[in-house]
């Protein structure tokens, strides 16, 4: 089956100007990309300490997403050509590659994930002071090579994780300023920035804060808030 995408990741007229339309073809798509892509009422969920242990932690374990493509990238049995910079230290290393989304014509939409070699972080609730090295130097070094490689400065850089992100696996976006990318809104997106400084000020920070974030309606952990009667 295929799927195809229009202008998903172009929004901006300024862009649309210059290049056209910009077209996203999956396939083959799966019913899950499909959902995905389908225009869906979202609700917002305030997501307790409590709530994460006894709802989300769960459904996280029992639906066990998959990673395997995030692996597959750090194991270079994928997308090994397409890696900007890497940093192989196990504990604070990473890999720095185009997003899926960009196609890498232009700068205008500039999207680069950096993906931790470490496997023991889920999400933005996994994170304690003993990641400040990690997140650092995912900052320092994903800031040095975009700027070598695209002459991008970091003040032209929105530099944030997911949460929820929709694979859990800890993974930070940088995408250009300028570009209005989907889920760089403040209902999901958490500035790297800002969580380096939340975790310095408050070590306990994302185990005990109640973290607020969009889902939709066809989502399964919706499902689990609305039977747990939170919303
Ligand atoms: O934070 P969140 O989990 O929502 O974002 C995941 C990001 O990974 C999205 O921006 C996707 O476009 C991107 N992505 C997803 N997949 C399956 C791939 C992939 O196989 N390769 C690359 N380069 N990016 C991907």
């Amino acid at each position: 089956m295929q799927f195809c995408e229009e202008a998903e990741t172009v929004d901006t007229s300024r862009l649309n100007k210059r290049i056209g339309i910009k077209t996203t073809v999956i396939c083959p798509a799966t019913e899950k990309h499909v959902k995905k892509y389908l225009r869906q009422e979202t609700f917002l969920i305030n997501e307790t300490e409590d709530d994460y242990r006894s709802i989300t932690l769960p459904h996280i374990t029992q639906q066990s997403f998959s990673v395997q493509w995030v692996y597959n990238i750090l194991e270079k049995k994928a997308e090994a050509d397409r890696i900007v910079f890497e940093d192989p230290d196990p504990h604070v290393g990473f890999v720095l590659l185009p997003d899926f989304k960009w196609d890498q014509k232009q700068l205008e939409d500039l999207y680069l994930i950096a993906i931790v070699h470490r496997r023991d972080l889920k999400s933005l609730r996994d994170l304690t002071p003993d990641n400040l090295p990690l997140l650092r130097n995912i900052l320092e070094k994903g800031v040095e090579a975009i700027g070598k490689k695209y002459n991008v400065p970091s003040s032209k850089l929105r530099m944030y994780l997911h949460y929820q992100p929709s694979y859990y696996h800890i993974h930070v976006h940088f995408t250009s300023l300028d570009y209005e990318a989907p889920g760089c809104g403040v209902e999901r997106a958490h500035l790297l920035t800002d969580v380096i400084q939340n975790l310095q000020v408050q070590p306990e920070y994302y185990q005990k804060r109640t973290l607020t974030f969009p889902i939709r309606a066809d989502d399964a952990l919706l499902t689990k808030f609305r039977e747990a009667g939170k919303i």
